[in-house]
């Protein structure tokens, strides 16, 4: 196989080589966290957030925490993708209906290319939590759209190219609490507004790692081999519930159909900061950059609901792995 990733070359992308004694495939920065405790005044921690390319830099939109612990979006710069600076004041989102841009909360943002705009997908409270939209062609002025889905939704993610002229969604129905369920599934909308044709694409289950819910992560990858899926696999143990990170593939034309699924994730919490934190034993994938060149990816997880990280990892050695060790032959 010579896998290749379907996109732009990023000759910038954060990077260090696997170290030689690691025998895991995927690896962590060795000065993360990168983004650490109070990285603002007043906020406790900026995490699960997303991270593009942007005029030869980097961009994203930040989930911070203050003091109160509710979550807003911010955005943040940085030159190499490992330093950051961040706008001091929420993102304010533009809407003209005043339903829709009542503030509760906003979590978890990803951020998706689809020709040439940005959007920003997050979990977004109204009546409990959905799916909040809003688009943006300088990350400065963001217009907020219809929400997504009927509340309780999370971990909406949209692909990164339309099918047949359609956006497709990946999200989670949940509940109003931490859910102790949750299986992927796809939607499509033409305008972004009216969203059907719900298809389920994988259900939790399987090994204990994933057993209590799964969740997308960053955008999927479009690759030679199918949509190169990171995402959240969830397990209860006595002391709550554990986070991994796992990889799966699905089709290229049709990506509600799962090619594979592999059946062991590529990162456990075991880092200090992955284990002390808010929310102990969280590793979280949100955002993703990728070089088609190299076949590089660098991918930013929450951790411990405090800190954001980086890990890194190379298509094609994950690819691989995901279709020689799949979870249901
Ligand atoms: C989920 C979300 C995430 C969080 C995770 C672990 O339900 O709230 O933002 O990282 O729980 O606490």
């Amino acid at each position: 196989m010579k896998l290749k990733i379907v996109g732009p070359a990023l000759p910038n992308i954060p990077w260090q080589p696997k170290p030689q004694d690691n025998p895991d495939l995927m690896w962590r920065y060795d000065a993360n966290p990168v983004i650490g405790r109070r990285p603002l005044p007043r906020v406790t921690g900026i995490y699960n957030s997303a991270v593009v390319p942007w005029k030869g830099g980097f961009i994203g939109v930040f989930r911070t925490e203050g003091m109160d612990r509710i979550p807003h979006l911010h955005v943040g710069r940085s030159p190499d993708g490992i330093n950051f600076e961040f706008e001091p004041k929420p993102i304010e989102l533009k809407c003209d209906d005043p339903e829709v841009r009542r503030f509760e909360y906003a979590y978890d943002p990803r951020v998706t290319l689809v020709d040439g705009v940005h959007y920003v997908t997050w979990c977004n409270g109204y009546h409990g939590p959905t799916i909040g939209i809003a688009k943006t062609r300088d990350f400065v002025r963001f217009e907020q759209l219809e929400n997504v889905f009927l509340p309780y939704n999370r971990n909406g993610v949209l692909f990164p190219r339309k099918f047949g002229g359609k956006f497709l969604m990946l999200s989670r129905p949940s509940d109003t609490g931490h859910t102790p369920f949750g299986d992927i599934f796809v939607s499509e909308s033409p305008d972004l507004v009216h969203w059907g044709r719900h298809r389920h694409v994988i259900g939790r289950g399987g090994p204990w790692w994933q057993g209590t819910k799964i969740g997308a992560g960053p955008s999927p990858i479009e690759t030679s081999e199918g949509w190169l899926l990171f995402y959240h696999g969830v397990t209860t143990t006595c002391n709550g519930f554990v986070y991994s990170i796992g990889g799966m593939l699905l089709d290229a034309k049709q990506p509600s159909k799962v090619v594979a699924c592999a059946r062991e994730p590529f990162l456990v919490p075991e880092a200090p900061y992955e284990l002390a934190g808010f929310v102990p034993g969280v590793c979280f994938p949100v955002g993703c950059l990728c070089d088609s060149a190299t076949g590089r990816i660098a991918l930013y997880y929450g951790a411990a609901d405090t800190f954001t990280a980086l890990c890194f990892c190379d298509a094609e050695t994950v690819v691989r792995f995901i279709k020689d060790n799949p979870l249901r032959k």
